[in-house]
């Protein structure tokens, strides 16, 4: 909005020549994101205590989560809001790929919703049937990739880190490729989400690194000089990516070890999805494998968990996803926390140094 309404101004004053420019316009985001949370996060709490809203915890997790019992859940709605708000005000309008971030926000924030309601509905940690939630996420996954194919320039080529020559393209089974990033992307962070901060600091590092990347790919003489795909528009990603990572530290401030409040799948499932979709955006699918590198941790933990379980009878982990094997491993909640941020704070430093490095 501030787009259309501050930026014409700078015909009668030179100084609001700065909101054309997508840098000011990202901290902008990053900073209402992050102010509207801190101005709103304790009142969300106060409500969610007042209505009840807390979370359910499973009896057959680690002994040292029954004490989270009461804590209050669906703070990923507040997110949704900051996101939303900051990103309207700060982001132009006319660039498809924001929309498209923005529809997967919102319809993912939905299924989650849902999910943690008939959690609390029915007062059982099972939620919504996984099979449902799948398709949902398919089903809104396979809209924004329709859209995405049909209005944008983005091609069905994809880049690898290191390798810049390296573009096989996929041709239509592209398509469900992107599928299974979005959906893949949503669920992983759903996993990890199962400590204090445990999905919220690498989330924010992920976000901060598509943000960058986002504007550097938009970037017409930067994309050409680092040898990186160039979409015209993509640079407005940024934009969302702070607005993210402003509501993502807001909310980190109550969530931070011991939590006063979770996100709730109304928070993992489009926080991941959102970013599987702008690794999309920007072509830097392959990427997210690094930046992303805890959550893939963390799903992969469980699936060999699974299969190793199912095949020989036998568990691999303590128990998965892996930030309980470590707990159960005598590691303090804390102590698994702050060593994946340390974690993903080094992969996005080195996703990042594969873009001089390809
Ligand atoms: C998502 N949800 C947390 C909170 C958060 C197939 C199987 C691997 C599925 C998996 C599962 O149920 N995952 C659901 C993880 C839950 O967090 C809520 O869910 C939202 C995110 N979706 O926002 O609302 C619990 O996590 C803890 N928590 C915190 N701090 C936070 O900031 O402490 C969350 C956020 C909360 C709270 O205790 O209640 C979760 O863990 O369920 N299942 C599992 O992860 C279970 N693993 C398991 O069964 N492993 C088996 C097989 C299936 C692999 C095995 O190892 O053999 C573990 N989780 C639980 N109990 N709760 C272990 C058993």
């Amino acid at each position: 909005m501030f787009y259309y309404l501050l930026y014409p101004l700078a015909d009668q004053n030179i100084f609001f020549n700065i909101f054309k420019y997508i840098t000011v316009r990202s901290f902008g985001a990053l900073f209402t994101g992050l102010f509207l949370y801190g101005i709103l996060g304790r009142l969300q709490i106060l409500i969610m205590q007042r209505w009840q809203v807390t979370q359910v915890i499973r009896d057959d997790g680690p002994k040292s989560h029954l004490v989270k019992t009461g804590t209050p859940t669906m703070g990923g709605i507040l997110i949704l809001l900051c996101v939303l708000v900051s990103t309207l005000l700060w982001m132009n309008f006319e660039i498809l790929f924001v929309w498209l971030a923005l529809l997967i926000f919102i319809s993912y924030a939905g299924i989650g919703f849902w999910d943690d309601y008939r959690k609390l509905r029915y007062g059982s940690s099972r939620g919504l049937q996984g099979r449902y939630k799948l398709i949902l996420q398919f089903f809104f996954a396979a809209g924004a990739a329709t859209l995405l194919y049909h209005f944008s320039t983005v091609e069905s080529r994809l880049a690898f880190p290191f390798f810049k020559s390296v573009q096989p393209d996929l041709g239509w089974v592209y398509i469900p490729f992107a599928l299974l990033v979005v959906v893949g992307a949503s669920n992983a962070v759903n996993l990890t989400d199962g400590l204090d901060g445990l999905a919220s600091g690498p989330l924010v590092t992920s976000y901060m690194t598509y943000a960058v990347l986002a504007y550097l790919g938009g970037h017409v003489k930067i994309a050409a000089y680092l040898q990186i795909p160039h979409i015209v528009g993509v640079g407005e990603l940024t934009v969302f990516c702070a607005a993210v990572v402003g509501a993502l530290i807001g909310f980190l401030w109550f969530n931070t070890y011991p939590a006063e409040i979770f996100m709730g799948d109304v928070g993992s499932l489009p926080l991941g999805g959102a970013l599987g979709l702008v690794a999309l955006m920007t072509k830097n699918e392959i990427l997210l494998v690094i930046v992303g590198g805890i959550f893939v941790l963390e799903a992969v933990s469980v699936i060999t968990q699974v299969i190793s379980f199912k095949l020989t009878g036998k568990r691999l982990f303590r128990m998965a996803p892996i930030h309980h094997h470590f707990e159960l491993k005598g590691w303090e909640e804390p102590k698994v926390i702050v060593r994946f941020w340390i974690i993903s704070f080094i992969l996005a430093l080195l996703a990042l140094s594969t873009l001089k490095l390809r």
